[in-house]
């Protein structure tokens, strides 16, 4: 049957609306700027250290970099049309830090600043609320060049930033998100080299730790200043999960602490409560890792925050034995071990299982008390255009539908989750697995640039649109 005409997709272009939702939550569309903007050497903007990375062989399946990407850069008015005919409120997206401060240091460049300034205004006169992030990972190279985000000179670059953008767009722009995903920038950067800048250093990476924690709270403090009396809500984002142990063993229990210890707790605890958590800096010294943490540091890391970002995509099963029963493994360290489950998987490999964000979002409500948003949620998978043109993806339409479920029953648990932004508006540049893996509701075709809604957009559309009509 030809996929444009089956019944389970005339069921997902007319869904229910989403019962339980207040006519004020947010409904969004997210992207960044390396992954989309292109335009990589114009309007004075500097290399980042994804320019960089980019180019190392074999650090980004097939060779592929950014310079081109989706071509937003040129094409900005065009896609903001796209947003608004979304029927999405808001739009979730990073500026570029080597477009607005070259090299990191020094005076703003005009040119930088004046594509997000249009972007800022197109989005407002099409009644769409811009959110801003200040760094989603492209920092300028000179700073990495200089040692990067483990050393102390880069939080404090970042806060000087935080408020030259500020200047520029405060009085537009209400929404800032200082950090994306602090874990990704610290670990798949500078422990794993998986990401850019490609460093295998795990001393070096919880360096960069607390340097990207004191960036944002210093951040957050400029922000603060910058707004004065104006309107301004304040937040970073993290990626969370959840951490199930295998068993009710001790081993897989303290792998599950360990696993939430160093990928949530280590960032929410200074954030909200303004200390690290003491097991996890004693099973790094254990290490021989200490944080640099200096006098003033833990207050300036916990400067209020008005909302709590969160990208969520999976959560695990942990074991905290090796195959054949060890609970160290062979380089003497404690076993923490994702073990696979018999569960649906997007084309990422990550398992697909909703209600862990529910679980999620209870236990931030529990432990932590903030306003939550959904900055992120959404899956990679391989779509396929049918022979109208259409992209029928009835998978990632699921995938939606039951992740935003999962967020209607937190609320109704008590989780004071205020938004929920779809990840991604369009097909974009997938870091390390380059432009291979889609993510996007709209689809990019790379030749020609043409954008192309897929049947997951047109379902977010109507979604909104009964559930906003639902509940006005
Ligand atoms: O594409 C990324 C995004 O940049 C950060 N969060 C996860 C997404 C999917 O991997």
């Amino acid at each position: 049957m030809n996929p444009a005409t089956t019944p389970q997709r005339q069921r997902l272009l007319r869904p229910a609306p989403v019962r339980g939702l207040p006519a004020d939550f947010r409904w969004g569309v997210a992207t960044s700027s390396y992954q989309i903007e292109g335009a990589a050497a114009e309007d004075g903007r500097t290399p980042s250290i994804w320019d960089t990375f980019c180019r190392v062989p074999g650090a980004v399946e097939g060779g592929e970099r950014g310079d081109v990407a989706c071509d937003h850069y040129h094409r900005m008015s065009e896609d903001v049309e796209l947003i608004a005919g979304l029927g999405v409120d808001t739009y979730r997206f990073s500026l570029a830090w080597p477009r607005i401060q070259p090299g990191g240091r020094g005076p703003v460049n005009t040119k930088g600043l004046d594509f997000y300034q249009r972007l800022v205004d197109e989005l407002r006169g099409r009644g769409v609320t811009p959110w801003i992030t200040l760094y989603h990972w492209d920092l300028p190279q000179e700073l990495e060049d200089a040692g990067g985000w483990p050393e102390r000179d880069t939080a404090l670059r970042f806060a000087e930033y935080a408020a030259l953008a500020h200047d520029a767009l405060g009085d537009r722009v209400e929404h800032w998100t200082t950090l994306n995903e602090p874990w990704c920038s610290a670990m798949l950067g500078y422990a794993y080299g998986l990401h850019a800048p490609g460093r295998r250093d795990l001393g070096a990476a919880l360096h960069a730790v607390h340097h990207l924690l004191l960036g944002h709270g210093l951040a957050a403090g400029a922000l603060r200043d910058a707004a004065g009396g104006n309107p301004l809500e304040l937040g970073i984002t993290l990626n969370l999960g959840t951490a199930t142990p295998e068993t009710d063993s001790e081993a897989d229990r303290e792998a599950c602490r360990r696993a939430d210890g160093m990928g949530a707790r280590l960032y929410l605890d200074p954030v909200v409560h303004g200390r690290y958590p003491e097991d996890v800096i004693a099973d790094l010294a254990a290490q021989n890792i200490e944080l640099p943490v200096r006098d003033g540091d833990a207050a300036a890391i916990a400067t209020p925050i008005d909302v709590l970002g969160v990208n969520f995509y999976r959560g695990a099963l942990f074991s905290g034995v090796t195959d054949d029963g060890s609970p160290i493994d062979a380089e003497g360290v404690p076993v923490v071990r994702m073990v696979d489950r018999d569960l649906p998987r997007t084309a990422m490999g990550w398992e697909i299982n909703p209600t862990e964000l529910t679980d999620l979002l209870l236990r931030l409500e529990r432990d932590y008390g903030l306003p939550t948003v959904i900055t992120e949620n959404g899956a990679a998978f391989d779509d396929t255009v049918a022979p109208d043109g259409s992209v029928p993806d009835a998978d990632r339409t699921a995938y939606l539908a039951d992740h935003i479920a999962a967020v209607v029953a937190a609320r109704a648990q008590g989780a004071d989750v205020r938004g929920y932004f779809a990840w991604s508006l369009m097909d974009n540049f997938e870091w390390a697995y380059g432009y291979g893996k889609r993510f996007g509701i709209v689809r990019v075709d790379y030749d020609t640039q043409v954008r192309t809604l897929k049947d997951s957009a047109k379902w977010y559309r109507n979604t909104i649109g009964l559930t906003r009509a639902g509940t006005a």
